[in-house]
Parts: C-alpha cells; sequence; structure tokens
C-alpha cells in the first residue's frame, strides 16, 4: 500500500499544502465516500422503505446494504445495528433509554475521567434523576484505566460500566475485553465508546462480549451526521424508544401504539439516508486500506512525532507514552489557543482545547491541549512541516520574553 497513492484519494491533500493533523476530530473524506453520496443524492434522491417504485426500492437496498456492512465491520447481526446521528447520540440512546429503565436507588455507574464527555454525561444525567452513584475508575500515573484499577471501583452494586476503549485526549487503549469479563460477574452491562477506535483497528463485539458499543462515520472517512448504536439484540428488544413518529411503528390507536422490531423502533422518521449510504462506502473504502496498513501506519507516525518532539526543549508531552498516533502537548508557557494560531500560519491543522474532556484537563492540571492526530494518509513530511510550525511557534512566543 502506498500513501502517496491513497493521497490521491482525498481533494484537499492534492490541491492544498495542507498538513491535516486532527483526525481525531474529524478524518477527511475520500472521493469513492463522496461519489457515492452523491450518486444517492443525485440518482435516487429518495425515500426508503417505500419500495412500491423501483427508485425507492433501490435506496432501500443501499440503505440497508449500509447495516450489512456495518454488521460486518462488527461481528454482529443485521438487527443489532441502529443508525444513530453518531457516537454522542448512541450513547445518550442507551442512557436515556435502557439507563432510565435499569438504573435504581443506590445502583452504581462506572465510568472515568478519561472519557469524552458524550461517554459520561449521559450517566451523569441518569445518576441525578435515579439517585445513582457515578463511580470513576482511579487513573494511573501515566492518566491510563487499568485493569487493576477497575477491580478497585467494581461492586454488587455496578450495573452498568460505560468505558471509552480508545480516549481522544491521550490515545490510550483501555483494556477492554477483560474489564467487560469482570463486569459481566458482576451482572453489569458494559457500553464501549469505539469513536476513536473504529477508525483505527478492527472491533470483533463477539469476541469481546461488550453489551453496546458506539461510534460516527465522519472519523473513518464518512460523512457528518451518521453513526452506530450496537447493542445486543435481546437488550436492544428490552429498550423502549426513546423518540416517537414516523417509521416506527406497527399500529396506531389513539390512545396508544405498537413499534416495530429493533433496530426500526429506534430510528424515527426519515432515517439519514444518504449518511447511512455514505458509511458503507466508507467502510468498503477503510476495508480496501485494511486495518493492518492504518494500525502499522499509526505506529510509524506516532513513533516518528514522539522522537522529533522528545528532541525539542521547552515542551510538555502529556502523553509520551501513547498508544496510537494521538499526541496531547503544551508548549511551555504559551496557551495552547495561542500556539494554534501559529501552526494555523503555517497551515498545519491540530486541535487546542480540552477536547471534550475537561475532567481529564483538570486531572492534567491544564485548561487545554494541543492534540496532534494522525491518520494512514499522514506521512513522515507531514510530522516534519509539523515540527518546524512547533519550532516557529516557540520562537514567535519567545521574542516576546
Ligand atoms: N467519544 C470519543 C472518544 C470521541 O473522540 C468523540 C468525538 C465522541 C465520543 C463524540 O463523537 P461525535 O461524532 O458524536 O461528536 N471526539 C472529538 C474530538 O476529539 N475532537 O472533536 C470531536
Amino acid at each position: 500500500m502506498d500513501v502517496h497513492s491513497i493521497r490521491k484519494d482525498f481533494y484537499i491533500l492534492v490541491n492544498s499544502d495542507l498538513v491535516y493533523l486532527d483526525n481525531a476530530a474529524s478524518s477527511l473524506k475520500p472521493k469513492p465516500v463522496i461519489d457515492m453520496i452523491n450518486f444517492y443524492n443525485e440518482r435516487l434522491g429518495v425515500n426508503v422503505h417505500r419500495g412500491v417504485y423501483r427508485l425507492s426500492h433501490e435506496a432501500t437496498e443501499l440503505y440497508e446494504g449500509a447495516r450489512e456492512k456495518v454488521a460486518k465491520l462488527l461481528n454482529c447481526r443485521f438487527e443489532e445495528v441502529v443508525f444513530t446521528r453518531g457516537t454522542s447520540s448512541a450513547l445518550n440512546l442507551v442512557a436515556s433509554s435502557l439507563g432510565m429503565q435499569i438504573i435504581e436507588l443506590g445502583d452504581e455507574i462506572i465510568t472515568s475521567e478519561l472519557e469524552h464527555h458524550s461517554s459520561m454525561l449521559p450517566w451523569q444525567n441518569v445518576a441525578r434523576k435515579k439517585n445513582a452513584k457515578l463511580v470513576f475508575v482511579p487513573l494511573d500515573e501515566d492518566k491510563r484505566i487499568t485493569v487493576e484499577n477497575f477491580k478497585k471501583v467494581l461492586s454488587d452494586k455496578t450495573k452498568v460500566v460505560a468505558l471509552n476503549y480508545i480516549s481522544n485526549a491521550m490515545g490510550y487503549i483501555t483494556p477492554i475485553k477483560e474489564i467487560i469479563r469482570l463486569a459481566h460477574e458482576k451482572g453489569a452491562i458494559v457500553i464501549v465508546d469505539s469513536a476513536q477506535a473504529a477508525p483505527h483497528m478492527p472491533i470483533d463485539v463477539k469476541d469481546l462480549d461488550c453489551d453496546f458499543l458506539a461510534f460516527s462515520g465522519h472519523k473513518m472517512c464518512g460523512p457528518t451526521g451518521i453513526g452506530v448504536l450496537y447493542g445486543k439484540h435481546h437488550l436492544l428488544q428490552t429498550m423502549e424508544p426513546v423518540e416517537f413518529g414516523g417509521d416506527m411503528i406497527d399500529t396506531v390507536e389513539l390512545s396508544c401504539a405498537t413499534f416495530k422490531e429493533t433496530p426500526y423502533k429506534f430510528e424515527t422518521g426519515t432515517p439519514i439516508i444518504g449518511g447511512a449510504i455514505g458509511l458503507g462506502a466508507a467502510i468498503d473504502y477503510i476495508n480496501s486500506i485494511g486495518y493492518d496498513f492504518i494500525m502499522q501506519q499509526d505506529n510509524i507516525l506516532r513513533d516518528y512525532m514522539l522522537q522529533e518532539m522528545k528532541n525539542i526543549n521547552g515542551i510538555t508531552i502529556y502523553n509520551p507514552k501513547t498508544d496510537t498516533g494521538i499526541v496531547s502537548f503544551n508548549i511551555d508557557g504559551v496557551h495552547p489557543h495561542d500556539a494554534a494560531t501559529v501552526f494555523d500560519q503555517e497551515n498545519v491543522a491540530i486541535r487546542a482545547g480540552h477536547h471534550c474532556a475537561q475532567p481529564l484537563m483538570r486531572c492534567l492540571n491544564q485548561v487545554a491541549t494541543i492534540r496532534a492526530s494522525t491518520y494512514f494518509y499522514n506521512t513522515k513530511e507531514d510530522i516534519d512541516r509539523f515540527i518546524q510550525a512547533i519550532h516557529k511557534a516557540k520562537a514567535f512566543f519567545d521574542s516576546f520574553i
């Protein structure tokens, strides 16, 4: 696999000198995905599940075909794939539906300070409404979730465990399989936030044995506005819908209604048709690249980036032992948002901020960090330009001292 030929699929990479290192926020979108979304809009453009005419039948086949692609990607059943707007809405769906049904006074919900807000806040809400307790896995000295520390908070009161698979701010891979095994011994339900994992590593939900898992299309070469909630079939069946209206019903009386089977009872109204079809194309694209290549690129670029960054005095790296291509750092004495303006002048796109992980920022004693995050289309030359931008930012702000 040749990175330079892969880059030709990305308009911005060919037609500008952009160094794109904000992949943890969103990936770039390749031409085959854009073509497929255009195909739906231009050639079909109609609603699904109204299959009396040919166009609608074709759109339905593509929409449901995308669900099949997701099922194959995750190694689950077709009925276990619910399309959502993204990871956030998938995680909210589990909490608002299952969470509100099963959590009772005094129950414990385990999460961590390493979570993206989307993995933590839906459970904060459930805990507040049900007088349950949120319990946080103590992070180790590197701010990692470990099995050992998870055991310290797991108890007979644990009903739900909501954790990330890969941290968006630190790039750590959570030892989730062992955590799931231990949680199941206590009868707890485990929800895995895989927003950062799905783009970068193969996921087998049968092997993990997770109860729920969520990810977004836009971080893995797909469009914005589409995501997936995987749920074990028997659990999805027990869950009540949280949105009511078109498309999700069987029969409607004036004072009651019955609902379709999962996943359709959770996909209210006209679904995210173009989004799902685009996600299907993104899965095909990722499969054509291959997770082996993606992980190899992440490792090569991570090692090179860290090696080069360690040679620079006056920067603090918060996750020098990152497992992925996500590196969080600050230039000593410079606010990350100020530094970000210099990166932008160099046409190097990184993210400066709290990364929707304010509790983690507090653990790091920072208000924000600069985060560089790679994907398979990045090159060592990109990292060189990024390193130069750090030097420029340092020189610029040093001149004020
Ligand atoms: N969980 C993790 C681990 C994430 O990284 C993100 C998005 C989400 C959940 C929410 O996904 P969404 O598609 O619903 O927004 N993370 C980031 C980020 O790190 N920078 O911008 C978005």
